[in-house]
């Protein structure tokens, strides 16, 4: 099993050693290396450009705005839809500085790293009346201070020696001591908001959402293990478990919960809103900290996203009780999962996904909202696209895999989008409605944490050599270090790898799909399915109901009972 497993994530040090393939030929003055030299440049310009305005016009407040050139103090705002309870006297912060210390660090910027770390360790405070999202707040302030303490200490020409004496650890303590209260309910499952200085507010929301309570662990497990205090992990892993034990017999989750009952609210779920980074964070801890536990729960739920959601390149969304088939819609959160796939070896799976997502890019311009997939036109309200990153995630993380030139002009069409549509003198103005494009006075800090780090790591990879990483769900890199490994196996041992060749180019062996489905051995190659295949109940493939039969592992569409009694693709569901 171990063996097996292990295979899962031998890609990331693929993807790594691929990297360094890739750096040594990139420097080469071939005019492919010139375009990409080009291309880096171009969006390294992008990030000053916001950096520079928010420094200038909104610094030390959470967020630019870029067309009235000030500030929002918005990190009380973040998953407030209805903005309520907002703070009377809360002054920022610095939101997007704590979100742009690894970015700096991926361009290379140790100068303005050192000075942004230095500043925050005399300034940031915590003690603030304000009432936060756990989930954003966790991902974005507490993510964005542990990976910079880890850039900070990696590397001696970091910060001078002498100048860090761990304070953004300090400050990473103090915020997580702060959102152990939000844990304090009979189900362990966390409360979906908090007030930083007093703690749950009485008369909260009870109600949080499957990515709210179920992907804290990567965030929380790394303060842990720097801190040496075990209630932030044992926290979030408790509300993990919790989670999963009240996934439905199909294996699949809802969107919406009650904190206190542990009741599900929202029954229909799919892989974008309210569940992303569930599913990202469960694959992603099993890398970070090697354990069993997490990889048994991803394995399973990943095949029951395949079985239930997928349509094609497409996922829909589902009731978790049924399976049945809810909301036709493509949301543009949904766009990180073929990165995540990348991650998983299902490399096929993702590339189909992703052309998908770009056709509806290209369709618009760039990526609406939610897109009706049933009437193949966009959402009547969801029409806006606040410059989000996850497009530009999948593109890297495939390109890293394949190699494959068509990702570069993927990425190209994507920064050459960003800069007309959305650059404006004071930063980069989300867009409100992409059928006009009219613009909306915000600068979200992801574009800084995630989409200029992305679309830069697409064109130069140098900040991965050397190590292996893992991206928080904010883009946020966390080193993979054997220390905080219950056991470290054979998985760095590459020759666990498996090539299939097609033509010139070597292609790397699905390892979730030698595990979901293992693949018959051909000689001299292997036959590579992909991970949706779910293999009918029986060998004879003999059925009296629909739910008896898998689904088919070439066209990834569900196989149905006929009349005679087999499954097989008898009807288009
Ligand atoms: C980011 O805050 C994170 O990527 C999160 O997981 C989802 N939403 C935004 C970007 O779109």
């Amino acid at each position: 099993m171990l063996a097996r497993k292990s295979q899962t994530w031998v890609l990331l040090l693929l993807l790594i050693s691929a990297s360094l393939f890739h750096f040594s030929t990139s420097q080469s003055d071939s005019p492919w290396a010139a375009k990409k030299r080009r291309m880096r440049d171009k969006v390294r310009k992008m990030f000053y450009h916001a950096y520079d305005n928010y420094m200038t016009h909104a610094f030390p407040h959470d967020e630019l705005k870029p067309l009235t050139k000030t500030f929002t103090d918005s990190l009380s705002e973040l998953g407030n839809l209805k903005l309520e309870h907002l703070p009377q006297d809360y002054n920022g912060s610095a939101l997007t500085l704590i979100e742009s210390l690894s970015s700096l660090v991926v361009l290379g910027n140790n100068t303005e790293f050192e000075r942004a770390v230095l500043w925050l360790s005399e300034n940031l405070t915590f003690d603030v009346d304000a009432r936060v999202n756990l989930f954003e707040c966790n991902i974005r302030v507490l993510g964005g201070l542990v990976s910079a303490h880890l850039l900070a200490t990696d590397s001696p020409n970091r910060v001078v020696q002498g100048a860090y004496k761990n304070q953004l650890l300090t400050l990473a303590e103090e915020l997580g001591q702060r959102f152990l209260p939000a844990f304090n309910t009979p189900t362990g499952l966390p409360y979906a908001w908090l007030n930083l200085k007093y703690g749950v507010m009485e008369n909260e929301t009870t109600e949080t959402s499957t990515s709210g309570c179920g992907s804290l662990i990567l965030e929380m497990g790394a303060l842990s293990r720097l801190t040496g205090d075990p209630r932030y992990e044992s926290a979030a892993l408790r509300a993990l478990r919790k989670l999963w034990s009240m996934r439905s017999s199909l294996n699949l989750l809802g969107t919406t919960l009650d904190v206190l009952t542990g009741e599900w609210i929202e029954y229909s779920s799919g892989i974008g809103a309210g569940v992303d980074s569930f599913y990202e964070y469960l694959f992603k801890a099993h890398i970070l900290f090697g354990s069993e536990e997490f990889w048994r729960m991803f394995h399973s739920a990943y095949v029951a996203v395949q079985k239930y959601f997928r349509h094609g390149p497409w996922y829909h969304e589902a009731d978790m009780r049924t399976g049945k088939a809810t909301y036709w819609q493509l949301t543009s959160l949904q766009a990180f999962w073929p990165g995540l796939q990348v991650l998983v070896g299902d490399i096929a799976a993702a590339n189909s996904s992703h052309r998908e997502f770009f056709y509806v890019w290209e369709k618009y311009g760039v990526l609406p909202e939610r897109y009706l997939l049933d009437h193949l036109m966009l959402h009547p309200t969801e029409k806006y696209y606040p410059l989000r990153p996850e497009l530009a995630e999948s593109t890297f993380y495939l390109y890293q895999a394949t190699k494959d030139p068509w990702y570069i002009k993927v990425g190209e069409k994507m920064v050459n989008s960003i800069n007309s549509y959305t650059k404006v003198e004071g930063g980069f103005a989300s867009i409100r409605d992409v059928t006009t494009m009219q613009l909306e006075d915000h600068q979200h800090s992801f574009f800084l944490a995630e989409t200029c780090k992305y679309l830069y790591l697409l064109f130069d990879d140098t900040f991965l050599l050397g190590r292996n990483y893992i991206f928080t769900t904010e883009g946020h890199p966390l080193p993979v270090l054997s220390s905080w490994h219950e056991r470290l196996p054979e998985t760095y041992i590459p020759t666990n790898w498996t090539f299939i060749k097609t033509g010139k180019q070597g292609r790397r062996a699905s390892s979730m799909s030698l595990q979901v489905c293992p693949a018959t051995m051909l000689n001299g190659g292997q036959r590579i399915e992909s991970a949706c295949h779910v293999p009918d109940s029986r060998s004879d493939h003999r059925c009296s109901t629909n739910e008896e039969c898998g689904i088919d592992s070439t066209t990834c569409r569900p196989r149905s009972c006929s009349t005679a009694g087999y499954c097989g693709l008898w009807l288009f569901i």
